[in-house]
């Protein structure tokens, strides 16, 4: 058992002063009661129930800073960019894929994230020969996952083909392939590893996207494991959309809603590009729309039309995607500022009335719940005790009420967070991971080998 003491915490009630939490040996929350006396060993100022990060490729967090560079010729765009990243995802050992997604995954608790969907696509030797176990990264990703104590769910991914017309994979995709048996026995040995991690480790799957994976294919991995989540990165770039109309004769949202059940198991990454009809269809599919809005940012995609989105129910969730940078408090800053510039307007996100800080982390907190396969969201008896601290001083912010949140997205970032429980693992202590010096060490290491030959 232990015990938090929070001066003012979120509950499902809404904000309460005096909050004791106390978690079961078993990582879920036992009772949060209300206008209690400090008695427990941790007090912390403001208690939230943490977010899940509901995208990422942690390997990419090792190019953060070195794909910021214009070429010679022509203009520099996502695709100029993917062709850094494959060139150097061409080089990771496993014991890089370790090291890296370890650094990662500890950023990420430090940032205030409980768990992270990671959307795993890299499973082969550069050129294309499969590891002895052929799940061998996903069982680093696992590995790294267990040494830091973050939430996992993996999401091995189906990857065939090198665009729409189902051209063959070429240099650094020959890492991602499989056929769909292969993609079964992976699965299957990806269970393996995740067998190891604590309870709350879910595993779901996904395809690439439709440039990656035919529809059979979609189905298939969709039928591996029926009950959890399934992600796909769709409609991110201008010409994706050319690219899936000039195969299909539609536009991805609209040829996926159309050829497969997008339910409540779906996560639909980016859905940047999205007209009238597909926004008000995928919003009324009860699928989780996965933004990434530093990334997507990073990359020039363009912005999601979060407004009729939300106004037609939507769901959505935040990812850290490609790591440049990790901060939920920057995250959804940058998620609101975008708004906030394409509509020429402020608060957004927020309801009428209300903070904007508060919708948006209680929009993201639930979609990555939902989107993760995670019993999570919520400071409430019987959920995993994710759980993330804030010290209000950091920002020199107020101390009580939604006003925390707003500080903390517009004026604040990684330092105000103090300590991190996911599913009761108390990972960080003071602002710093219980771990920081071994996997800081080691990802250091790793880098130096990496980035001598860029
Ligand atoms: C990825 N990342 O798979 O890492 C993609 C780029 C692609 C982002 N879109 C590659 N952020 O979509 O083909
Ligand atoms: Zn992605």
């Amino acid at each position: 058992m232990q015990e938090i003491f929070a001066r003012t915490a979120l509950t499902p009630q809404g904000w309460r002063d005096d909050v004791r939490v106390t978690i079961g040996g078993d990582g879920r929350i036992v009772s949060v009661v209300p206008g209690t006396e400090p008695a427990a060993a941790d007090v912390v100022p403001v208690l939230l129930p943490a977010l899940s990060n509901l995208h990422s490729h942690t390997f990419q967090r090792a190019m953060a800073g070195l794909a910021e560079r214009r070429g010679q010729e022509g203009r520099d765009s996502f695709w100029t960019w993917r062709k850094v990243m494959y060139r150097f995802l061409d080089r990771l050992s496993p014991d890089d894929v370790e090291a890296i997604a370890a650094f990662a995954f500890m950023e990420m608790l430090e940032a205030g994230f409980c768990a992270v969907a990671e959307f795993h696509y890299v499973h082969h030797r550069a050129g294309g020969a499969p590891y002895a176990d052929i799940a061998e990264l996903s069982g680093r990703i696992a590995a790294a996952a267990g040494q830091t104590g973050i939430g996992l769910t993996l999401l091995p991914v189906l990857y065939r083909h090198g665009g729409a017309d189902r051209r063959p994979l070429a240099g650094g995709q020959l890492r991602f392939g499989n056929d769909p048996a292969a993609f079964e026995s992976l699965m299957a040995r990806a269970g393996e590893h995740m067998a190891r991690l604590p309870g709350d480790q879910v595993l779901g799957a996904a395809a690439h996207s439709l440039r990656g994976a035919g529809i059979a294919d979609i189905r298939a991995a969709m039928a591996l494991r029926p009950d959890t989540p399934f992600h796909m990165h769709i409609a991110e770039q201008e010409p994706e959309i050319e690219e899936i109309l000039a195969a299909h004769g539609a536009r991805p949202v609209e040829y996926l809603l159309g050829e497969v059940t997008v339910d409540k198991r779906w996560c639909l990454i980016h859905a940047t590009h999205m007209n009238a009809v597909e926004t008000e269809r995928l919003a009324r599919s009860g699928a989780v729309a996965g933004l990434c809005p530093i990334t997507e940012a990073n990359l020039g995609d363009g912005i999601f039309n979060a407004p009729a989105f939300r106004q037609a129910g939507g769901r959505l969730g935040i990812g850290s995607d490609s790591n440049v940078r990790i901060s939920v408090a920057e995250e959804l800053r940058q998620f609101e500022y975008s708004q906030r510039l394409k509509h020429r307007a402020r608060a957004v996100l927020a309801e009428a009335g209300g903070s904007c800080g508060r919708a948006l982390h209680d929009a993201a907190l639930a979609g990555g719940a939902q989107a993760l396969g995670r019993d999570t969201g919520a400071l409430e008896a019987g959920k995993w005790a994710d759980l993330v601290a804030l010290d209000p001083a950091a920002f020199a912010g107020v101390g009580h009420g939604d006003a925390v949140l707003d500080g903390w997205v517009f004026a604040g970032g990684n330092d105000a967070v103090t300590d991190l429980w996911s599913a009761g693992r108390h990972v960080v202590r003071a602002g710093r991971h219980v771990a920081r010096e071994a996997i800081a060490g080691r990802y250091a290491a790793t880098l130096e080998t990496l980035v001598a030959d860029l």
